[in-house]
């Protein structure tokens, strides 16, 4: 759609779904990624499509964890190349991470055309393209072959949006895992070390501003912010917010 009106009361969401289209018409997204996009509409939907209180707390969380790092990695699959491409790279450049395009439905022409798109925004600095590729041990999906420069030798991984079958085997491997998933419920919700309930296009520019904003903290007063943290606390914040806003919908003449 080339004039989305911008007074519809859902154009933030609309823009979306076109930039999942045209990812998709591109060949960059997977048609399973437009279901993926169904569902977490729906997740935004019941959160009322704002960043809520425990989200912003994972995200201070993040932050720290991002720049107390040696060497972290953002992870970048179909979905998240085309709804959240250029903050990807603004996120690696504010945390001098490196992006490596890992794929669940992977083939060797979609992981190129993704590469090829997220240079042409201006990844070239951060791309991990090189191989030699290995393994994540014990992983069976193609997620499972990663760069030995890349996710491999990572200390953090970011993974925004993605099916949870890889985040148990890199916290098995002893790396810690910032995930982005509107939905709570899911097995990367619950087995990331931080978790963002958050939509990825608010979540990574607010994730980019608080680097900014507490870089320039000594170590331990970042330290101190993440010994503070709890996931499973600001999980069942973000489930309580889920049920409330159920709660109060149902109650709606
Ligand atoms: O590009 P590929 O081959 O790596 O495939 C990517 C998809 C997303 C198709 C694949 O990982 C997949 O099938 O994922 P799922 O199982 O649909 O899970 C995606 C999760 O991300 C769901 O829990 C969604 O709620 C969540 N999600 C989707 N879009 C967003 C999101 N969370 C935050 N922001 C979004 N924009």
């Amino acid at each position: 759609m080339n004039n989305l009106p911008k007074s519809h009361p859902r154009y933030l969401s609309l823009l979306q779904r076109e930039k999942i289209v045209k990812g998709f018409r591109k060949g960059m997204v997977v048609p399973q990624g437009l279901i993926a996009q169904g569902r977490a509409e729906a997740f935004d939907y019941i959160l009322g499509e704002k960043t809520i209180r425990p989200a912003k707390k994972a995200i201070e969380a993040a932050a720290s964890l991002f720049l107390l790092a040696k060497y972290p990695v953002i992870s970048v699959n179909g979905n998240t190349a085309a709804l959240a491409g250029k903050q990807v790279i603004k996120l690696a450049r504010a945390s001098e991470a490196k992006i490596e395009v890992n794929l669940f439905y992977r083939t060797k022409e979609r992981k190129e055309k993704i590469e090829k798109f997220l240079i042409s925004l201006g990844a070239k600095k951060f791309l991990v393209k090189k191989m030699p590729q290995v393994i994540i041990p014990g992983l069976k999906s193609e997620r499972r072959k990663v760069s030995k420069e890349g996710i491999f030798k990572a200390d953090v991984v970011f993974v925004p949006l993605e099916d949870g079958d890889r985040t148990e085997h890199l916290i098995k491997m002893g790396k810690k895992v910032v995930a982005v998933d509107l939905n709570p419920f899911s097995r990367t919700s619950q087995k990331a070390s931080i978790t963002i309930v958050d939509n990825i296009v608010r979540a990574i520019p607010l994730l980019i501003d608080t680097i900014q904003k507490i870089k320039n903290k000594n170590r331990n007063k970042l330290k101190t912010i993440l010994k503070n943290y709890n996931n499973k606390k600001t999980l069942k914040e973000a489930i309580a917010i889920v049920r409330k806003r159920l709660i109060r919908m149902s109650s709606l003449n």
